[in-house]
């Protein structure tokens, strides 16, 4: 199964350490597409338009060749938004884990869409168990 991974990269880095670690769970279920997502060496700026075009074109080849979109959204991040949205259209099922915290509210535009699977936690054992359930089927 081919899994494409979705994190904040411009939206902020604060979660990377702990998407890698997700992308070190979802390595036991699939072959995950984006690992650059979880490397904590990865900043925020630095890349021209060119590049961003080249970015672009290839995460969407590699997310319309995916069976899955797992999608930590807790960091608000227009690619990831972009991403789920594009996958929806495509008909490629979306997961989505999310981080509940006080003064911070998950998009309507994906708790109100009936085909993604949301999914609330608060540590790494949470997820590894959320993944355990999802995968079992
Ligand atoms: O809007 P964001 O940058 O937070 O969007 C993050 C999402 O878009 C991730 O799930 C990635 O799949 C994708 N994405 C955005 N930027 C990149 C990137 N390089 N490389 C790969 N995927 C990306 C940007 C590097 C640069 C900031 C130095």
């Amino acid at each position: 199964m081919n899994i494409y991974f979705a994190g904040s990269i411009r939206g902020g880095r604060e979660d990377a350490g702990l998407y890698n670690q997700i992308i070190k769970l979802l390595k036991t279920y699939g072959n995950v597409l984006t690992e650059h997502v979880g490397d904590i060496n990865l900043g925020v700026v630095g890349d021209d338009g060119a590049n961003d075009v080249f970015i672009h074109n290839r995460d969407m080849e590699w997310l319309l060749s995916s069976n899955l979109v797992v999608a930590e959204v807790t960091v608000t991040s227009m690619g990831v938004g972009y991403e789920i949205g594009r996958a929806v259209e495509n008909n490629i099922p979306v997961f989505c884990l999310f981080r509940p915290q006080n003064d911070k509210y998950l998009s309507a535009m994906i708790t109100g869409n009936k085909n993604i699977i949301v999914k609330s936690y608060h540590t790494i054992d949470d997820i590894k168990r959320i993944f355990q359930e999802y995968f079992k089927q």
